[in-house]
């Protein structure tokens, strides 16, 4: 899926190793691995930002005279992707939960993200783990759009044990969310996993 971009890239590695990492020549890199990026759908800012960042990491290094360039290079860009892909601030799930529940409300959990990449089974996992830890689930059907979505939450939800809130296919996918919302208020429960159709981010009008 990533061959194109894994191929830009490498020949960006061996391109720097022949040049000097200051000034014009690496800008004119730069250029070229932000184009790169951007073919391969990272949005324009977040790919101004990597190659802003990663010029500036650039810029401070002294490569060793007899040093290899090109794993140096690499390394640095590794390093500037961490920045951007790991989060700061470290998720704990179970105790945002347990905040919500604290104040009498429940957690509620969009899943959302590209077609096929797992939204619906990682709920059924997130649900599973949830009930074997003592807090209370209810799953939202908001995928009203892919043929067999609704069958396959609910197939999951029968053999975790927890109760699915579904409309019809075609229906409001924000009513089926709304609705699972109320009754876990009704009903106490301390969790809303909400299952969407896949979108990809070039789909302006889902997201
Ligand atoms: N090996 C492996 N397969 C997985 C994992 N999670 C999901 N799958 C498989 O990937 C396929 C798609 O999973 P879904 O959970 O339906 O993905 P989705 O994002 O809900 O898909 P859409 O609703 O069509 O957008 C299924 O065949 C799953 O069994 C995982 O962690 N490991
Ligand atoms: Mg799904």
């Amino acid at each position: 899926m990533f061959d194109g971009l894994k191929d830009k890239i490498s020949k960006f590695f061996e391109k720097t190793s022949k040049v000097e990492l200051k000034g014009k020549s690496v800008d004119e890199l730069l250029d070229e691995l932000r184009l790169s990026l951007i073919e391969n759908d990272v949005a324009l800012p977040v790919a101004d930002q990597i190659c802003s960042t990663f010029k500036g990491e650039l810029e401070k290094v002294e490569v060793p005279r007899f040093g290899d360039k090109k794993r140096l290079v690499k390394s640095i860009f590794k390093e500037t992707l961490k920045k951007f892909l790991i989060p700061s601030e470290k998720f704990d799930l179970m105790n945002v939960i347990d905040r919500k529940r604290e104040l009498r409300e429940p957690a509620v959990l969009l899943f959302m993200g590209v077609n096929g990449t797992g939204k619906t089974t990682t709920i059924a996992k997130i649900a599973y783990l949830l009930l074997k830890s003592g807090r209370t689930v209810v799953l939202a059907c908001s995928d009203t759009f892919r043929a067999g979505a609704i069958e396959q939450l609910e197939e999951h939800a029968r053999r975790v044990g927890v109760k699915v809130i579904k409309h019809r296919y075609g229906a409001d996918p924000a009513a089926a969310a709304f609705d699972a919302i109320n009754y876990a208020r009704s009903k106490g429960i301390n969790a809303v996993l909400i299952d969407t159709a896949g979108r990809m981010q070039t789909d302006k009008n889902l997201l």
